[in-house]
């Protein structure tokens, strides 16, 4: 007999919610004037995505947005996090506003409120306009100002329905996998480019706060942030430094000034043979550290970090050997189909350092958790099961333990999506997609997710009653 686990007794109000983004799921890449982004041509460069795939189709979700939400209305989460494509509100990144890209969210958002579920938007989730790119992406401040302008648009058009909204998913993850290890979109390879492109990210996310609140009044901004704790791998002195390291370049160079601190002691050292950091000006850190309503935080692992010495390190930040950092694999710990060790107690380990950290710490959403499997005939996914109840345990116990004021967890995803430069091989569905014909069959992990979440009261969205459970909070 196949014991089945039970989720665990979290806060009063606890968001329950699944979540995608645009060029992970929608397709339909060149209709309804959408523009180009960046993804769109770093895609077409050979050797960049496994499989030479790209999100040109994914999941259909753009045509087939109905059939998802009914799959979330038949999950029974509270809420949908997704993301709205830049080009497809401003092909150009700024200027003419692309009226049926933005009657695609609005259908979208309208279709969720009826069914209870509430929408958390994310701007911006990695796609950005390719024109923008062209002159100079998030390498340079205008990129900033546009992405402020683009939040105001889509606050202006969804505001009165949508009352969550994300600034950026990730953006570690644009700035430095993206322009300084090249892995992802635009495939930069530069140390400066990509410190740069960091600053400027945070800019843009602190001038988008105040956009959207402008555009909004009702609104609740916060900023999703992928967290990893650094561990040393070994027992030494030189491994404790690299762990230190890590956690400056991945979380506390976002978690520092997001959170009103300035950027941390130790990371211009870091940095010292990369960049002069001449893109900092006055005033930026007030603007990146903003009172937000609410962090979201993004786990997948715990890295255990080794040191690599300093004669082989190349001061170009190109890979994390460059701050002196090799990753190494953990003895007796399993790993994903990908290779991500399996620890949840990092997400309790993040939560913790997150309160203990950050007197002022906002509300905390845990905006991602998932796991990838690589054979695509898994539908009888008890892992996923074990995984999902596993982590949500260690946030349970954080939320017990610590200040830190827990609000809800996203399964990361409700689709098997487009997993970027790794193609369509990696899994992380609760739902199985067939890629050639887009039927949609829900794994063993959404039929007891949502037993699970059954017979509980929806604290979800209708336009008038978003976020009923937590009013007040
Ligand atoms: O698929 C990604 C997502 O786009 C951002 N966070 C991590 C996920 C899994 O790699």
């Amino acid at each position: 007999m196949t014991i089945f686990p039970e989720l665990p007794e979290m806060p009063a109000g606890f968001v329950w919610g699944a979540a995608t983004a645009a060029y992970q799921i929608e397709g339909a890449v060149a209709e309804d004037g959408r523009g180009e982004s960046i993804w769109d041509v770093f895609c077409r460069r050979p050797g960049a995505v496994a499989g030479a795939e790209s999100g040109a189709v994914a999941c259909d979700s753009y045509h087939r947005w109905r059939d998802d939400v009914e799959l979330l209305a038949g999950l029974g989460v509270d809420a949908y996090r997704f993301s709205v494509a830049w080009p497809r509100v401003l092909p150009a990144g700024g200027g003419a506003i692309n009226q049926p890209g933005l009657d695609h969210y609005d259908r979208l958002v309208d279709a969720l409120c009826e069914r209870g579920i509430r929408p958390f938007v994310t701007l911006y989730h990695w796609d950005l306009p390719q024109a923008l790119e062209d002159r100079g992406g998030w390498r340079v401040r205008d990129t900033s100002e546009r992405f402020a302008d683009y939040a105001a648009v889509v606050a202006g058009r969804l505001g009165d329905r949508v009352r969550d909204w994300i600034t950026l998913n990730e953006p570690y993850c644009s700035a430095i996998v993206g322009y300084a290890e090249g892995r992802h979109a635009p495939g930069a390879t530069e140390g400066h480019g990509a410190l740069a492109a960091a600053h400027h990210l945070l800019v843009g996310h602190g001038q988008a706060v105040a956009a959207i609140r402008a555009a909004s009044p009702r609104a609740r901004v916060g900023i999703t942030l992928n967290l990893s704790p650094a561990v040393p791998a070994g027992d030494t002195e030189a491994d404790r430094a690299a762990a230190d390291r890590m956690d400056l370049l991945v979380n506390r160079q976002f978690t520092d000034p997001v959170l009103g601190g300035g950027y941390p002691a130790g990371l211009e050292q870091l940095f010292a043979g990369v960049s002069d950091l001449s893109f900092r000006r006055d005033g930026d850190l007030a603007l990146i550290g903003t009172p937000l309503d609410f962090l979201g935080v993004n786990y997948y692992y715990r890295i255990h970090a080794a040191d690599v010495p300093v004669e082989q390190r190349d001061p170009a930040l190109r890979s994390a050997s460059d701050i002196g950092v090799r990753p190494a694999p953990r003895d007796g710990v399993p790993t994903t189909d990908l290779g991500w060790p399996i620890e949840p107690w990092g997400l309790h380990d993040t939560l913790a350092e997150l309160a203990g950290r950050y007197p002022a710490l906002p509300p905390v959403y845990v905006t991602e958790n998932g796991v990838a499997q690589v054979s695509d005939g898994h539908t009888e996914d008890l892992d996923r099961i074990h995984f999902i109840a596993g982590h949500l345990a260690a946030a349970a116990r954080a939320a017990a333990e610590t200040t830190v004021d827990l609000r809800g967890y996203f399964y990361w995803s409700l689709l098997d999506n487009f997993e970027w430069a790794r193609g369509y091989a990696p899994r992380f569905g609760l739902v199985h997609v067939d890629y050639p014909t887009g039927t949609r069959t829900p794994r063993a992990s959404y039929r007891w997710l949502s037993e699970q979440l059954s017979g509980r009261t929806r604290i979800g969205g209708t336009p008038a009653g978003v976020g009923r459970g937590e009013e007040g909070r």
